[in-house]
């Protein structure tokens, strides 16, 4: 006679069968999932601004780098090559390195850097959620600073908020800081002595900054990054500024502002009602950050350009051609993975001899 208790294992381990084979062929948006990436660094110049061009050590050849865009919990592992003639790390700022210590980027504590021509695997889990991001950590002051070696890593929460669910549309501001004495110069810049003449967002200083085109009822989710070694009041006209977030941490008491400052590694959240038609502009409150070395004006400056309203006639950005992804605005709606974006990408440097 068969006993009831073994009938109701037996059930309990069909059961339990069926939901896993479920769900390895439909995983759910909850379950951690396997990330892989590839990164390269190399050797290209950006155009910062009309007339200001820049070398740069660049992920994937473009600054600001890949946005890499996973869910908390996600197992990511991002295989690095180092195709330049320094030597460089990643660290995944933001990350805690939960059981993984030895991913999180500092040479001659945990790991080696890695020298050129030479390749890395990082793996580590998402262990928190928000806006982080991912930068150089060998020589900072001269490869993070004005070099260029940064890019955005989103987790997104497994529990967004209401707030958060009520966002259409996303953009992430990476605010930071050049040299031009140094401009072409590997090897060389971002001493405190040194001075910063050119300041941008997402590596472009106005005028070849963007506009950021919305319609009347969006809400906006902007992520505002101090990826360089400047601080920045970030000011937004004709709108307020809830901020959400910082550093990727929710706010107990999330509250308004109409300028936020932004210091070196430090990222914002803010949600912003789109609720006023019309154009108005978004710029850094540091004067001096409003110029393209010492002439006005120029910097870290966008426009919120209403879908509908016609502009006044003679608008600085009258004819401008548009791209829709400078924010990554597009990249954000396309899902989980690594996107590389082509209005940051550079062009090739010519490679000077390898350091040993
Ligand atoms: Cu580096």
């Amino acid at each position: 006679m068969i006993k009831l208790p073994l009938i109701k294992r037996t059930c309990e381990s069909i059961l339990a069968a069926a939901l896993l084979l479920l769900a390895t062929a439909f995983p759910s948006p909850g379950w951690a999932e396997e990330r892989n990436f590839n990164m390269t660094i190399d050797e290209v110049s950006i155009e910062v601004a009309p007339g200001f061009s820049n070398k740069v050590f660049a992920f994937n050849g473009q600054v600001p780098g890949p946005l890499i865009h996973v869910k908390e919990g996600d197992d990511v592992t991002v295989h690095v090559t180092n195709n330049t003639t320094l030597a460089h790390s990643i660290h995944w700022h933001g990350i805690n390195q939960t059981n993984s210590w030895r991913m999180d980027g500092v040479p001659g504590v945990t790991q080696d850097d890695i020298k050129p021509g030479e390749s890395f695997a990082y793996k580590f889990k998402a262990d928190r959620p928000g806006s982080l991001w991912y930068h150089c950590h060998v020589n900072v002051w001269e490869h993070v600073a004005t070099r260029g070696m940064w890019g955005p890593i989103i987790v997104d929460p497994k529990n967004p908020s209401a707030i958060e669910k009520s966002v259409t549309k996303d953009a992430i501001l990476m605010m930071s800081t050049w040299e031009g004495k140094y401009a072409n110069e590997y090897g060389k810049g971002g001493m405190p002595d040194d001075v910063a003449n050119y300041f941008s967002i997402n590596a472009k200083s106005f005028p070849s900054t963007q506009p950021i085109r919305i319609k009347t009822g969006d809400v906006l989710r902007m992520r505002l990054y101090g990826a360089g070694d400047g601080t920045h009041q970030v000011h937004m006209h004709g709108h307020d500024m809830l901020i959400t977030h910082k550093d990727g941490y929710p706010l107990a008491n999330p509250y308004y502002v109409d300028t936020v400052p932004v210091g070196p590694g430090e990222r914002f959240d803010v949600i912003v009602k789109m609720n006023n038609p019309g154009y108005f502009v978004m710029h850094d409150h540091v004067d001096k950050h409003m110029t393209n070395n010492g002439a006005m004006m120029g910097g870290p400056m966008t426009v919120f350009e209403y879908e509908g309203v016609k502009p006044i006639d003679g608008y600085v950005w009258e004819g401008k051609a548009f791209d829709p992804n400078f924010f990554y605005s597009v990249s954000l709606t396309q899902g989980y993975g690594l996107f590389n974006s082509a209005p940051f990408m550079g062009k090739p440097v010519e490679q000077r001899r390898r350091r040993k």
